[in-house]
C-alpha cells in the first residue's frame, strides 16, 4: 500500500500518523537541503508541534542539487516514515510536516516566489558544510567558485543557497515585506554566523545597500543540531514494505535526538520545545561539544574505518585499535573543553559509545568520511589548536589527521578513484606520484584551505602527524597504500 494522504488510515496500527488535518496546515518554513537528517530532526519537532494544534508552521522542503527527493515524496503527498532503531526495539512515525517537495533547477523559480512570500517565516538549511562556499579554514566565501560566479553572473536565476537566499531577500526589501529568519542546521561551528557571513559577502558583491538592509534586519541563529540518520538503503524500505508500507524513501535514525537553538527570529518561530528542543543562550559551547567529541570522533572512526577494514561505525567501534585510540582522542578534547552549564562532558563522551555501538544503524564509515577537507577543521582542527596554544601535546588527534591522510593517499593509489570531497581534485593531484613518506604530509598539510598557515608552521604538531603516519603505516591491523601510482 503506498503511503499517501488517502491511505493513513490504513496503515498498520502500529505505526503512529498525523491526526492532525493536513490540509489546514499554513506552509511558512522553507527547508533547503531537504535529506534523511532534515526529515530526522526539524521535520520530527515540526511535526509534534503540528500535532499539538498549532497549524501555522508546515515546510516546503527543497532539493538543491537534485530533484530525487521530490520524486520519493511528491506521490506520496510529502508523507514518509521515520524509523527509530534503538535497544528498546524499532518504532515507525509517519510525519506529515512536509506538505510539499520542490526539487532541482525546474522548480527554481516556484521556490523562489514561496521564498519571497510574506507567509515564510523561516528559511532553514541542511545543506552540509560545502553548501555555504566558505573557504573551510579562514571562513571566507569562495568567491572563484564556479557556482558562485555563475550566481553572481546570472543572480536572477540563483541556483546555491546564497544565491536563492539573497534573490528572495531583495525581493522582500523591495516590497517591505520583513526578511525571512535563516535557520542552519548544518554541522560548523557558529552555524548561523557563518551562514551570515556567506550570505552577506555574497550579497554585497552585488548590491551594497541590499547587504547592509539584510544585516541590519534577518536574523541568523546559531542551531546545535544532534541526531545519527544514516543515508537509507533498501534494507529499510523492504523492511517496511514487508510490514504493508510502500514507502519509497524512508529514514532510518537513532533514539537520541537534540536540538539547540538560539532564539532570535525576525518574524516568530514555531514552539519546537514542544518535541524536546531547547532555546539557549550558550549555543556555542553546545556546537563546539558536539562537533569536537561527538563529530571528531566520528571522523576518526571514519578514516580509520576505512583503513582497518570495518564498513560500519559500530563495527569500527568494536575494533580495538580503533576503540583505544578514540579514548585517547576524547581525553585530550575533554581536557581542552568548555562544556555548557550543567553538563557532564565525561558523561556525554560515555553516551556517544553507547549511541556509536548501536547495531542497528549500519552507519557507514564511507559516508561519514566524504567532505574530509570542510570537516577537518570544524571537529579536529579546533581541539589541536586549543591544545598547541596551551602547550599540550595531541597525539590521538594528530594521529586522526595522519589517518585522514592515509585515506586520501590510499584513494591515490587506485587510478581514476576519486574522494567523495569537493577537493579531491586538488587533494589528489598533490599525492600521485609521491612516494608515501614525509613530504607526502608536508603536501597535505600545505593545503592551506585547510590547514591555514598557523598549523604547518608548527614544528611539534607537524612531528606529531609525521608520528602518526609512520605508526599507522607500521600498525599490521591498518591497511595503508604502500605507493602511490602517477
Ligand atoms: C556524521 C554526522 O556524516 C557525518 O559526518 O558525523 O552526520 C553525524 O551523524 C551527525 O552530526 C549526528 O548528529
Amino acid at each position: 500500500m503506498q503511503l499517501c494522504n488517502q491511505n493513513l488510515n490504513q496503515l498498520p496500527a502500529t505505526v503512529q500518523r498525523p491526526h492532525y488535518e493536513r490540509s489546514k496546515v499554513a506552509p511558512a518554513i522553507v527547508h533547503l537541503g531537504v535529506g534523511a537528517f532534515h526529515r530526522a530532526h526539524q521535520a520530527m519537532y515540526t511535526e509534534a508541534v503540528l500535532a499539538s494544534g498549532d497549524l501555522a508552521w508546515g515546510i516546503v522542503g527543497a532539493g538543491i542539487v537534485s530533484s530525487n527527493m521530490k520524486a520519493a515524496l511528491q506521490p506520496q503527498d510529502g508523507l514518509y516514515t521515520l524509523a527509530t532503531m534503538g535497544p528498546a526495539g524499532n518504532q515507525l512515525q509517519v510525519i506529515g510536516a512536509i506538505l510539499e517537495v520542490l526539487g532541482g533547477e525546474d522548480d527554481d523559480g516556484q521556490l523562489l516566489d514561496i521564498m519571497r512570500a510574506p507567509s515564510t517565516r523561516i528559511v532553514s538549511l541542511t545543506v552540509t558544510e560545502k553548501g555555504y562556499y566558505l573557504d573551510p579554514a579562514s571562513g571566507k566565501l569562495q568567491l572563484q567558485a564556479p557556482a558562485i560566479q555563475a550566481d553572481l553572473a546570472t543572480p536572477t536565476t540563483p541556483r546555491t543557497i546564497l544565491g536563492l537566499i539573497v534573490q528572495a531577500l531583495k525581493h522582500r526589501k523591495a516590497n517591505n515585506i520583513a526578511p525571512f529568519t535563516v535557520l542552519s542546521c548544518d554541522n560548523l561551528a557558529n552555524n548561523g554566523k557563518r551562514a551570515k557571513a556567506a550570505v552577506l559577502a555574497y550579497a554585497a558583491k552585488l548590491d551594497g545597500d541590499l547587504a547592509h538592509w539584510i544585516e541590519a534586519n534577518a536574523t541568523f541563529p546559531c542551531t546545535m543540531v544532534d541526531r545519527i540518520t544514516p543515508a537509507t538503503t533498501d534494507a529499510e524500505r523492504s523492511y517496511l514494505a514487508a510490514l504493508g508500507l510502500d514507502d519509497a524513501w524512508p529514514v532510518v535514525t537513532e533514539e537520541f535526538v537534540q536540538w539547540v537553538i538560539e532564539d532570535d527570529f525576525t518574524l516568530g518561530r514555531p514552539d519546537w520545545t514542544i518535541g524536546g528542543a531547547f532555546f539557549s543562550d550558550e549555543i556555542e559551547t553546545w556546537e563546539a561539544m558536539k562537533l569536537r567529541c561527538l563529530n571528531g570522533a566520528h571522523s576518526t572512526l571514519a578514516y580509520m574505518g576505512q583503513l582497518c577494514g570495518q564498513e560500519t561505525v559500530d563495527a569500527a567501534m568494536a575494533t580495538p585499535l580503533i576503540a583505544k585510540l578514540l579514548d585517547a582522542l576524547w581525553a585530550e578534547v575533554l581536557e581542552v573543553l568548555h562544556a555548557p552549564k550543567g553538563v557532564d562532558a565525561n558523561a556525554y563522551v560515555d553516551s556517544l559509545k553507547q549511541r556509536f555501538r548501536n547495531p542497528s544503524l549500519k552507519h557507514r564509515t564511507q559516508q561519514i568520511a566524504m567532505d574530509g577537507s570542510q570537516k577537518l577543521p570544524v571537529r579536529l582542527l579546533g581541539t589541536l589548536r586549543d591544545r598547541i596554544a596551551r602547550g599540550l601535546r595531541s597525539p590521538a588527534l594528530t594521529t586522526a589527521v595522519a589517518a585522514w591522510m592515509h585515506y586520501v593517499v590510499k584513494t591515490a593509489a587506485t587510478p581514476e578513484a576519486t574522494l567523495n570531497d569537493p577537493m579531491s581534485a586538488e587533494l589528489l593531484a598533490l599525492v600521485r606520484g609521491e612516494t608515501v613518506d614525509a613530504r607526502i604530509v608536508d603536501r597535505l598539510l600545505s593545503v592551506e584551505k585547510i590547514f591555514g598557515t598557523d598549523l604547518p608552521r608548527d614544528t611539534l604538531f607537524r612531528a606529531e602527524v609525521l608520528a602518526g603516519f609512520a605508526w599507522l603505516a607500521d600498525e599490521p591491523g591498518v591497511s595503508t597504500a604502500p605507493a602511490v601510482r602517477p
